[in-house]
């Protein structure tokens, strides 16, 4: 199905909300939002009339909610104009919103509902369901210019399908300011995302200040140029950089939890690591010299796997990164990792030696070297206390002990993975690569990298193929990403260009029961 034959269909409602937005009479809100919550029950009675004389309360002393509260406010001045004040709950009497914990509510983003003439309740067991509440009425509200919203009397039972709710940027190919990554996390929390997958590293740029290592930055944050269009042998001749201090990192993650996101960091490694070979060359099995890749696609150099110091080089950089992101998850790529370099190197080919790595009709002993390499480091990732994720390429020379799978070459990845009883996200180009073009009228877009993925494809992903896996193994599923890979994206605008509706389609697929799931309903809301 196309959704363009519906466009007709949302400019009218465009329409009729920008007339009804007249100051005569009050504007209805709609819980009909994306994504779509799991039960809606219009209930008889008065509606709620949300006014600037409305109060936001939440329970004396309860700092998380308190803050929740104020952002609350925030959402619908941004929606309303009306400045909500916001007031510990015994101080405050008249038509509430009222912000408050409820244990009984079992799922822990889950969220309740309750509008009636004289309240509108926000309940969750804990303060991430609350926020989830708040989103939700934040979306029912219309736009519109402080107009009286009659909310109708309703009781909203919500909660999401999956706990791991992913979108990734790349801030390695371009870099986007803190300003920009904050703006990108409130997209995030407006669709009920949970976690921001931040691809730190590239071939292309290493954006994360490490403060053993400061070439790694001061050399290896800046290209002296970058190729035209896609891969084309001409350059614009501009050095192009850009990085993150730690403080930076530390406001972001804060900015992020506050919105109940957790921040994942990529390390990629051991490929798709020409920035830190540029800066110090002495961690490749050549030598160098190497350069900060100016060019899009997979390099042949990448991290000797030989080389002890390689390893430590590794673990400092680990320890300086689980120091910043309390995450559970660090993220250590293993994708596209060439292993041209290591056929040829001494020192890899004496640690396959010693190590007794050895091919067998699956594997090659490379592979089984960059296992080798995953799992060392598994080892000392889960010494800090935290567990590792990697693309699928890592399933190559076997799995790590403990690690998670993230599928994006198809599904699978994820399948096999989850067959071996590993935590799986799935996140297959073929569905949720927002770097590919959402038209086929290539020729009107701006460039992007190729491909075609329209909303409505998005929508269609269902991330448990349940003809493949057994009811357990599909418990394996943790979650879904969507990836925004930013090789073509210069500037933020471009960002959200490529992420906006598609976010909107991931948000549903993440969140909603797939019994709920409509394509056409989708559209209108
Ligand atoms: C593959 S997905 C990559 C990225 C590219 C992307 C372009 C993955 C783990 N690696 O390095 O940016 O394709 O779509």
């Amino acid at each position: 199905m196309d959704i363009r034959i519906k466009v007709p269909v949302l400019l009218s409602a465009v329409v009729l909300l920008t007339a009804s937005c007249s100051p005569q009479k009050p504007i209805s809100g709609n819980y009909e939002v994306v994504p779509l919550p799991k039960q809606i029950a219009i209930k008889q009675g008065n509606p709620f009339l949300l006014t600037g004389k409305t109060t936001i309360v939440y329970p004396s002393g309860d700092s998380a909610l308190s803050h929740n509260a104020r952002l609350l406010s925030g959402y619908i001045e941004e929606a309303t104009g009306f400045r909500l004040p916001v007031k510990e709950e015994n101080d405050a009497s008249g038509k509430l919103i009222r912000l408050l914990t409820d244990k009984q509510i079992k799922e822990k983003e889950g969220y309740r509902l309750v509008v009636t003439e004289n309240a509108v309740e926000v309940a969750g067991s804990t303060p991430a369901g609350i926020f989830y509440g708040m989103q939700t009425l934040r979306k029912s509200l219309p736009v519109c210019d402080r107009i009286p919203i009659e909310l109708p009397a309703a009781t909203v039972n919500d909660h999401p399908r999956f706990a791991y709710r992913g979108m990734m940027l790349d801030v390695g190919r371009h870099f986007f300011t803190v300003d920009s990554v904050k703006r990108f996390i409130d997209m995030l929390a407006l669709h009920n995302v949970n976690t921001m997958h931040w691809h730190l590293t590239d071939d292309q740029g290493w954006r994360i200040e490490i403060k053993k290592y400061p070439r790694l930055t001061e050399v290896g944050s800046i290209r002296k140029e970058t190729v035209i269009g896609r891969n084309t042998n001409e350059y614009d001749g501009k050095p192009y950089g850009g990085f993150y201090t730690q403080d930076e990192i530390r406001d972001v993650i804060a900015y992020a939890a506050e919105r109940y996101i957790t921040i994942i960091p990529e390390i990629d490694l051991p490929g798709h690591m020409s920035a830190a070979l540029a800066s110090y060359p002495e961690l490749g099995c050549t030598g160098g010299p190497y350069e900060v890749g100016t060019r899009w696609g997979v390099k042949d150099d990448v991290l000797c796997a030989g080389n002890n110091q390689t390893l430590s080089f590794v673990e400092d950089v680990l320890a300086e990164v689980i120091d910043l992101f309390p995450s559970e998850y660090i993220h250590v790529g293993g994708d596209e990792c060439p292993k041209v370099r290591w056929e040829k190197c001494p020192k890899c080919q004496a640690r396959i030696k010693a190590e007794g790595l050895k091919a067998d009709n699956k594997h090659t002993a490379e592979n089984r070297l960059q296992s080798y390499v995953m799992t060392r480091i598994e080892r000392f990732v889960n010494s800090k206390g935290r567990q590792i994720i990697g693309w699928d390429e890592i399933l190559e020379g076997g799995l790590a002990p403990q690690v998670t799978v993230m599928s994006w070459r198809g599904m699978g990845g994820g399948i096999e993975a989850a067959r071996q009883k590993h935590p799986v996200i799935m996140s297959p180009n073929g569905f949720v690569y927002f770097d590919f073009y959402q038209t086929d009228r290539v020729e009107e877009e701006p460039l992007a990298n190729g491909g075609y993925l329209p909303v409505e494809k998005v929508y269609s992903f269902e991330p448990v193929p349940a003809d493949q896996l057994t009811a357990e193994e599909q418990k394996y599923i943790v979650g879904a990403q969507a990836n925004l890979w930013s090789e073509y994206m210069t500037t933020y605008k471009q960002v959200e260009y490529m992420t906006l509706p598609r976010m909107a389609a991931l948000a549903e697929i993440q969140w909603t029961m797939p019994e709920k799931k409509d394509l056409n309903n989708f559209a209108q809301r």
